[in-house]
């Protein structure tokens, strides 16, 4: 499956996927100068509908300011509602959606956003999980990687900045080449922070860890799981988390709007509990799976439809 759609919103218009395009000389490109989001969209059987739209759209604004763009050309709700267009527009009952603010200048072209003018455009495709169908069973293999995490003082780990992603590519492409599916990635302090593009959950004894916030991004579906875990009983502790926790942990599970919720079976050649998803983790999948397709109370408040 290509990311292919037939239409791409773009400051304003909806432009046919082959004419939504940037120049060279656009400085985003040059300097990763631009904030994004992912988001998905859910068959359900009132129609199509985003999880969670308002929170990804504040987040996208939050992330422009984190980088310096105090005001964007358009409202959250404009962009809520272009959102929701470029889905219906393309048809997709069930898409992943992706906005980009980036830099553009006509008249500076260096490293101060000074005098250069945010635009945004808004793509959506259809884009299964992530990390494979079979993955959200059958879990992943994953290493620490040997590449750090940001410190909060180089790279704004809460804003989505495309040049932060470049710690991401390093990461991520290093642990494919040695052939696993994801990264683990540790803070300065060595703490386990995320993964390249997923925040990181472990069970132990029944009872839910994660690291806190300080160093990592603040994920729209690990606050889902979070909820969702407390919905079910479970006791969820933030808190630092050394590697070797995640060795000797009973399950681990990763999770993010791309992955969505996927087990951790294999940590540096150690098996995680039993190897396979563990219960906890396969209780809150199967919770998160029903709130994504409408089936829950708590979709009525994350769930926006399209039509
Ligand atoms: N940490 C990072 C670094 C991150 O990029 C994401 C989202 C998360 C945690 C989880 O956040 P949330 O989606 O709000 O639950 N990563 C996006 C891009 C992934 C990609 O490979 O591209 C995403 O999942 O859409």
């Amino acid at each position: 499956m290509g990311f292919e759609s037939e239409y791409i919103w773009m400051n304003g218009e909806m432009l046919p996927y082959k004419e939504a395009t940037v120049h060279f000389m656009t400085p985003a490109l040059h300097y990763g100068a631009a904030v994004f989001e992912g988001i998905r969209c859910y068959d359900t059987e009132q129609g199509p509908a985003v999880f969670r739209l308002k929170e990804h759209i504040a987040r996208l604004f939050d992330s422009a300011k984190v980088l310096g763009y105090e005001k964007l050309p358009y409202s959250e709700q404009e962009i809520i509602d272009a959102t929701k267009q470029t889905v219906a527009k393309n048809k997709f009952k069930e898409c992943y959606i992706r906005p980009l603010v980036y830099m553009t200048s006509q008249t500076n072209f260096g490293l101060c956003l000074e005098g250069s003018e945010p635009h945004i455009g808004i793509s959506a495709w259809e884009w299964g999980a992530m990390l494979g169908e079979d993955t959200l069973e059958k879990g992943i293999r994953a290493n620490i990687s040997s590449f750090t995490r940001h410190h909060p003082n180089v790279a704004m780990t809460k804003a989505k900045v495309a040049g932060n992603y470049a710690n991401s590519i390093l990461a991520k492409t290093e642990s494919v080449r040695l052939g696993f599916d994801e990264a683990i990635m540790l803070d300065p302090q060595g703490y386990v922070a995320e993964c390249t593009g997923e925040n990181l959950f472990l069970v132990r004894d029944g009872k839910l860890f994660t690291p806190y916030t300080a160093t990592v991004l603040e994920g729209i579906t690990r606050d889902a799981i979070v909820k969702i875990a407390q919905d079910l009983g479970y006791e969820i502790k933030e808190q630092p988390i050394a590697r070797d926790q995640l060795y000797i942990a009973d399950e681990v599970f990763m999770c993010g709007t791309a992955a969505e919720c996927v087990p951790v079976t294999e940590i540096d050649f150690r098996s995680i509990g039993s190897g396979t998803a563990g219960p906890v983790t396969r209780d809150i999948q199967s919770a998160f799976g029903k709130v994504l397709r409408g089936n829950h109370p708590r979709s009525a408040g994350w769930l926006d439809y399209v039509y």
